[in-house]
């Protein structure tokens, strides 16, 4: 295969070629960062899954080793699918993971370092007492998978969950075990919810009720929240919710105002799925990996010779209202930054935009702060709006339609004529005494091809407040992907997108602003981003 170069990208995971999606297993031990990942070595369509395997010191530069896991058992034979690693006391690592066993059926199979000594931990056994759990009669075989990094209680039991469905009703079983070998399903599963369908990749661990310090998953202060999250497969977005975990009852109950299911708060309200966090005790800290899927078509896959990437990891934290989560890139990041530019106090009237000058714009980092005028002529939030979803609102009244307050924001890979441009901003809106902030990402205008391509208008509220009249905006721009984060890492949004002309050189970035009122870029830094070199060079 040759791999076509237009669209990759420069600083997001990828591997040489092929198939990815879910990150598994994410961990770091002895020094070495671990993510494992499904991958098809086969072709750059979903098949053939085996878990491939990279290493790094620093989350940015990887070095890709042999597969760790591929089918070759029994209870496996048919794909080694999603799950997670837990370091056992005495730094001991090991992988639960989903394997595809002989009859189709969906079991859970654990797998060791053959020699902890390598802190690459090249070779893993899969031993002949798997599978180690098994779906039982009443647990549907081809919907109970993604086991979670396991955690410890002080009754002597491993905890983890298994994702599952029983008609309609996502689930999230629990089971138990004193060696991590005999696992017992508990009488109630953690937490289930009601016409959600299969709930994929479920995640489940503390968080700091203050600061932004992550959390190891089996800590058990007392005082910390939890966070659920689960991979819904009917809208292919990851959803969480924060809330209490009882452990009398060894249920999880979602605080009065975190809704469950659809309607819920999503890590990224784009292109992200089947994500994974885990706790870094190197800088204390909790890391999020998500796979960014593609929005072209499988023939646009086979022809480039890969596809999917995993968002750059970030750092996850509860927000100081302990109602959502932070998300921000990990520092680590800023080592690729290059050259800089800087604006400051530049005024943005009606209509106009203003180009960012000077930085690589297909393969950028940009931080913008913007101060407000006054929001008394934002425009009214249509009540007939009420029934639609951000996403929708975020399509019929785009970046293009003039507004009060706002659109503002950035016009990401634009070409010079603005033919093709993904734009990423803010609209702001009274309803009633309050103000409501939209961020889009829309990727209707991103490109001018037509054939087989996914451009949708991505969006989510932030729930910020706007006392001080400043909102900011991040950018990881990276050839076909705009990954943003908005007030801070409230909320989040990624876009694929593929365009024609807006590539390598020929990308552009401005500063825009569409409603009426004037827009100040208070102050902007964009970076030339560097790509990762190999690990050790
Ligand atoms: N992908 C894996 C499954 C998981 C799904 C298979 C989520 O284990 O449920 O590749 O994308």
């Amino acid at each position: 295969v040759k791999v076509k170069q237009l669209h990759r990208t420069a600083f997001h995971f990828q591997p040489p070629k092929h198939w990815i999606n879910d990150p598994n297993g994410p961990m770091y031990y002895k020094g070495i960062y671990h993510l494992f990942y499904q991958y098809n070595p086969k072709g750059a369509v979903w098949g053939n899954i085996v878990w491939a395997h990279s290493v790094s010191k620093d989350l940015i530069n990887w070095e890709a080793l042999e597969p760790a896991l591929y089918p070759s058992k029994p209870f496996d034979i048919n794909g080694c699918w999603s799950g997670s690693a837990t370091v056992l006391p005495g730094n001991k690592p090991i992988i639960l993971y989903t394997g595809i066993d002989y009859k189709e059926r969906q079991v859970q199979n654990y797998a060791v370092p053959a020699n902890p000594s390598d802190p690459y931990l090249r070779k893993w056994i899969k031993p002949n007492n798997n599978p180690v759990v098994f779906p039982g009669p009443d647990v549907n075989a081809s919907a109970f998978r993604d086991p979670t990094t396991a955690w410890w209680s002080n009754d002597g039991h491993w905890r983890m969950l298994v994702g599952s469905r029983r008609k309609h009703r996502g689930i999230a079983y629990l089971y138990r075990s004193r060696d991590f070998m005999k696992w017992t399903k508990a009488k109630y599963p953690i937490h289930s919810l009601a016409n959600t369908g299969m709930w994929e990749c479920p995640d489940f661990y503390p968080v700091s009720i203050s600061g932004k310090n992550g959390l190891d998953t089996s800590f058990a202060g007392g005082n910390e929240k939890f966070v659920l999250k689960v991979s819904l497969d009917l809208t292919r977005y990851d959803y969480y919710t924060t809330g209490t975990y009882n452990r009398d009852k060894d249920r999880y109950v979602p605080d009065k105002d975190s809704v469950d299911g659809w309607s819920g708060l999503r890590y990224d309200y784009g292109n992200f799925y089947a994500s994974k966090t885990f706790f870094d005790s190197r800088k204390n800290r909790r890391i999020l990996w998500g796979w960014a899927n593609e929005s072209d078509s499988t023939f646009d896959d086979m022809a480039k010779g890969w596809a999917g990437v995993q968002t750059i990891p970030r750092e996850v934290w509860l927000d100081g209202s302990g109602k959502q989560l932070l998300q921000w890139p990990i520092e680590e990041l800023e080592t690729l930054r290059g050259k800089n530019v800087h604006i400051s106090n530049q005024e943005l009237k009606k209509g106009h935009h203003v180009e960012v000058k000077g930085v690589t714009a297909a393969q950028a980092d940009v931080e913008v702060t913007f101060k407000l005028p006054s929001l008394d002529k934002a425009e009214k939030f249509d009540p007939s709006w009420k029934n639609l979803d951000a996403e929708h609102l975020c399509g019929k009244i785009g970046s293009k339609v003039q507004g009060g307050v706002g659109p503002f924001g950035l016009l990401t890979l634009a070409s010079k004529n603005l033919e093709e441009f993904t734009p990423v901003f803010f609209r702001i809106f009274k309803d009633g005494h309050k103000h409501l902030v939209l961020m889009c990402s829309d990727a209707s205008s991103s490109t001018l091809k037509t054939e087989g391509l996914y451009k949708p208008s991505f969006a989510g509220f932030v729930n910020v407040d706007l006392s001080d009249k400043k909102l900011s905006l991040r950018s990881l721009i990276d050839h076909s992907v705009v990954e943003s984060f908005g007030a801070g890492g409230k909320t989040c949004i990624t876009s694929r997108v593929y365009p024609t002309l807006a590539v390598f050189d020929d990308a552009h970035l401005y500063a825009f602003n569409n409603g009426t009122e004037t827009v100040t870029v208070e102050k902007l830094n964009a970076w030339s981003m560097k790509k990762p070199a190999k690990m050790n060079s």
